[in-house]
């Protein structure tokens, strides 16, 4: 049987080296992993509002990760999306998780214009139509900050032979960090983007991108999206 060869592509300049470290990059074990883009991280009324932050903020992001996404589906890239959430009974959610949320006015399961804060199944837990999954596209289910955590991303990663994790989402400082530092634990050769992820502070941004810089790319590198595209002759 012929094996199956993709293009490869780059390197693609971002900070603080080109990535990848190994020169170049491919369809067939790349995953652009969406994180969290849910209405109650960047919709009106939802958790995010509802504790007083930006929206300007958050969804700075949509535009370019929706570019993003019209670019890779048709080169074959594996696209995965993640929600944060809990069960309706909120079995998952750790009391002081909880307790926080209450602290600050926007307590998980707490009725809102979005429906129950950050619940499973509710309109505010729903990934927004800007970037919503396509039929077929992995959606991971999390309870926590983390991507990996008590979910199957690393089966569904492993299964496919990705080996380079593409990131978009929010928020920078919380979910997206802790993702890419799970994921660069794992292995995992990782590039965010740095117009497609946005914080709830824009101090959090830019020092979430300046960590990444630390130790020669301690957990990856940081690139415009625009640096991606080109990369891949869009
Ligand atoms: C937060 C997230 N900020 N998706 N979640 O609580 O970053």
């Amino acid at each position: 049987m012929t094996p199956v060869r993709t293009a490869a592509y780059g390197p693609v300049p971002a900070r603080p080296y080109a990535w990848p470290y190994d020169g170049t990059f491919d369809a067939a074990r790349t995953a652009v992993i969406n994180i969290d883009w849910q209405a109650d991280f960047c919709g009106k009324g939802g958790y995010v509002d509802a504790m007083g932050y930006d929206l300007e903020l958050t969804r700075a992001g949509l535009e370019p990760t929706a570019r993003v996404l019209d670019v890779v589906r048709p080169l074959g890239f594996t696209v995965i999306h993640t929600r944060e959430g809990h069960r309706p009974d909120l079995a998952d959610c750790p009391p002081n998780k909880l307790w926080r949320s209450k602290s600050v006015g926007a307590g998980i399961g707490d009725a809102g214009p979005q429906g129950r804060i950050l619940v499973r199944g509710e309109p505010g837990w729903e990934i927004v139509p800007e970037v919503a999954p396509l039929d077929g596209e992995p959606v991971i289910d999390k309870p926590g900050k983390g991507s990996f955590y008590a979910t199957d991303l690393e089966l569904v990663l492993r299964t496919r032979g990705i080996t380079h994790v593409i990131l978009t989402g929010i928020t920078t400082d919380v979910c997206v960090h802790t993702t890419m530092r799970d994921a660069n634990d794992r292995g995992y050769e990782c590039l965010l983007l740095s117009d497609c992820t946005g914080a709830t502070d824009a101090g959090n941004y830019r020092a979430a991108l300046t960590m990444i810089e630390m130790q020669g790319g301690v957990f990856g590198a940081h690139t415009p999206s625009a640096a991606l595209l080109s990369a891949l002759g869009a």
